[in-house]
């Protein structure tokens, strides 16, 4: 049989697409592409020296692990934060207090791919306080305190594969949620990959948020069918207490997805009622099942991060709890799922459809309160379409992926194929106006844009491909990010940047919300380290047979003590750095000479600690790696290592002053 004949139109014409996409920037060069013509465009993105930026914009780094910090509408990088990846610049997954960040089930994990940056909401209003982000390959979610920029939870989540459909709020950050991108066998198991319809679920995850610290619990799970959940929303006002989950491969398929995932005319957007899961939870409708998943928190007090290995989590079956799980058709393989402001509107962008399906959720409930039913899968009502359609979008563009809203009844809608955002208004559906983006947009972002109230001044595109937009670096380029004027009737694009990893989704807000919780450094009486030396006079080193552990201050422009004797090949030595300085942007730096590990980065006030294990005798230099006053080249000290046998006895100074 010709193979050709296996596939779809949809596809067939999806691959031709991508090829003209791609295939008409490859000629470029400077200039070559998307001029700005709006005169003064310059002028509105310029933040004159010693001047902030109006808008923070948090861009996930995708296969980088990390977020990404800009000013807007600057597009100035202002700090990378590390979450799911190690990074040798602020030590984190190198110090031994930050190492239990990355504790999983699977044990320490350096790397992650994070798709989903998500701010924390006070009645459906980005608050400020903290940053949520997806895991997909070991699936977690990982919260940001933004008063320090610093990861500060991070929770596995069990019986999931590619944590993508995660982390999206509720509109009081009463959960975020998770869902599972593939379909993994349940429970986990040795079984043929053949036997998935039988053998393999999709799990949805509920994780509850403490409202007063931020801390996260896997509340509830639900069982579903192994369909790929892609994206997420939750509901908002009217629609609060609901959270929509897109789908596709509701063919059940485990082998050439690209084909076989494409079949259904029809897949579908999970609607889950969360409020009644609750009452189900309350009634003890759940069933409890073995499940080991790390929890891993930092502590600002003690500076230390722990990690907890839970053992089980609630199961709710939708066969067990009517009302919990409907199933809304929905043309074909939608990727983004997104609601607008009012809780009205719920987007499912069909990446191989025509048009833009938008269903209503007031029919949604009266379609649910008819019980209009096409059929039902494993317990779950499917909806008839025809009674939750609220309005369809026609002919907006090719390869909808991702919705956003301005506040002002507009949305806008990125189309990676045709590479261009379209704005529509909600409830008349009529296009209003499309602007090119270069090239081939993913998701893009709106201040607020998917909370209740979007802050719309800007639009920032995130692009996937960067021919011709920046001075060549071999063979890849870095991503692209394009931001665009929207507070006018027509967008009008004012700046590429280049954005580290590979930005999916992002977050914006306004710095007002931000800048007051800032922490300017970690008071040092309230630091509760165990190896804390909180003054210069508390300074030791303290040998426990092998392990040597030095307790040591920094503050300009030296460390105490800064040199030490005693110390034998075959010792495991333990930096203990205590900052003392009391003043913002006063980090030290430590760093010891062939150590398999990265410096440290201790800020002021803090303690961080670096082990290394002396292979051979000598003495050897230890420094301070940050730029810290005029005199931090005289930051520096020495370590003697004898040899295994040595008789030398410990001893430690610094000047005259501490010498044993
Ligand atoms: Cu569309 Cu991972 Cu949200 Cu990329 S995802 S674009
Ligand atoms: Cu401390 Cu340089």
């Amino acid at each position: 049989m010709n193979r050709l004949t296996l596939y779809s139109f949809p596809f067939l014409l999806t691959v031709a697409l991508l090829l003209v996409s791609n295939g008409c920037n490859t000629t470029g060069g400077p200039g070559s592409g998307g001029l700005v013509t709006n005169a003064g465009a310059a002028e509105e993105v310029y933040v004159a020296p010693g001047q902030y930026d109006e808008f923070y914009a948090f861009l996930s780094g995708g296969f980088s692990g990390q977020i990404g910090v800009y000013g807007l509408p600057s597009g100035r990088l202002l700090k990378v934060i590390p979450v799911f990846s190690v990074d040798a610049e602020k030590a984190y997954g190198f110090n031994e207090e930050t190492k239990p960040m990355l504790n999983t089930s699977f044990g320490f994990i350096p790397w992650d791919d994070a798709h989903h940056p998500e701010l924390s909401q006070t009645k459906g209003q980005t608050d400020g306080r903290w940053i949520f982000i997806n895991g997909n390959n070991t699936p977690r979610i990982a919260r940001v305190d933004l008063s320090t920029f610093e990861t500060a939870e991070i929770i596995e989540i069990p019986n999931s594969g590619g944590n993508h459909s995660s982390p999206f709020t509720t509109e009081n950050t009463e959960y975020v949620v998770a869902g599972t991108r593939f379909g993994v066998p349940y429970p986990q198991n040795d079984v043929a990959i053949s036997s998935y319809a039988e053998n393999f679920k999709g799990m949805l995850t509920f994780i509850k948020v403490n409202p007063e610290s931020g801390e996260m619990e896997i509340a509830f799970q639900v069982l579903l069918p192994a369909f790929d959940y892609d994206l997420a929303h939750s509901g908002k006002g009217k629609s609060h207490g609901w959270t929509f989950f897109t789908s596709y491969n509701t063919e059940l398929k485990n082998t050439l997805l690209e084909v076989n995932a494409s079949q259904n005319d029809k897949d579908f957007i999970a609607a889950i009622n969360w409020k009644k899961a609750e009452e189900y939870l309350a009634q003890g409708k759940f069933k409890e099942i073995p499940a080991r998943y790390a929890h891993n928190m930092y502590s600002d007090e003690t500076h230390q991060a722990t990690s907890t290995m839970e053992e089980k989590v609630k199961v709710l079956l939708p066969e067990e709890c009517p009302g919990l799980v409907y199933f809304l058709p929905t043309p074909k393989s939608p990727h983004g799922v997104d609601v607008d402001p009012t809780g009205e509107y719920i987007v499912g962008n069909g990446k191989l459809s025509a048009d833009l399906t938008v269903h209503s959720f007031s029919k949604m409930l009266a379609a649910i309160e008819n019980q209009s039913f096409e059929t039902t899968i494993a317990g779950i009502p499917v909806l008839k379409y025809e009674e939750v359609v609220g309005g369809v979008v026609k002919e907006p563009g090719l390869g909808p992926l991702h919705t956003e809203f301005d506040g002002n009844g507009n949305a806008y809608t990125t189309f990676f194929i045709s590479s261009e955002i379209v704005k529509w208004k909600v409830g008349t559906w009529e296009v209003l106006d499309r602007v090119p983006c270069y090239y081939s947009v993913g998701h893009l972002m709106i201040p607020g844009g998917d909370s209740q109230h979007p802050q719309g001044k800007y639009m920032l595109a995130m692009n996937k491909i960067t021919k011709d937009r920046y001075l060549p670096t071999g063979p890849e380029l870095n991503q692209s990010a394009q931001l665009y004027d929207i507070s006018g009737d027509k967008m009008r694009l004012l700046l590429d940047f280049p954005t580290v990893g590979e930005p999916h989704y992002a977050q914006g807000i306004s710095a007002d919300r931000v800048v007051p919780r800032v922490l300017k450094f970690y008071p040092i009486e309230e630091n509760k380290h165990p190896y804390a030396a909180l003054g210069e006079k508390q300074a030791k080193v303290v040998r426990q047979g092998n392990e040597v552990h030095v307790y040591m201050t920094t503050i300009r422009s030296h460390f105490a003590p800064d040199n030490i004797e005693g110390i034998k090949v075959g010792d495991k030595v333990f930096f203990h750095v205590t900052n003392l300085e009391q003043d913002w942007d006063v980090p030290h730096g430590f760093a010891v000479m062939g150590n398999d590990n990265s410096e440290i980065l201790i800020m002021p006030g803090q303690t961080e600690t670096s082990v290394w294990e002396p292979k051979r005798p000598g003495v050897f230099p230890f420094y301070c790696t940050d730029f810290c006053s005029a005199l931090h080249q005289e930051m520096q000290g020495y370590i003697r290592i004898s040899p295994a046998n040595s008789t030398l006895p410990l001893k430690w100074s610094l000047g005259e002053d501490i010498v044993q």
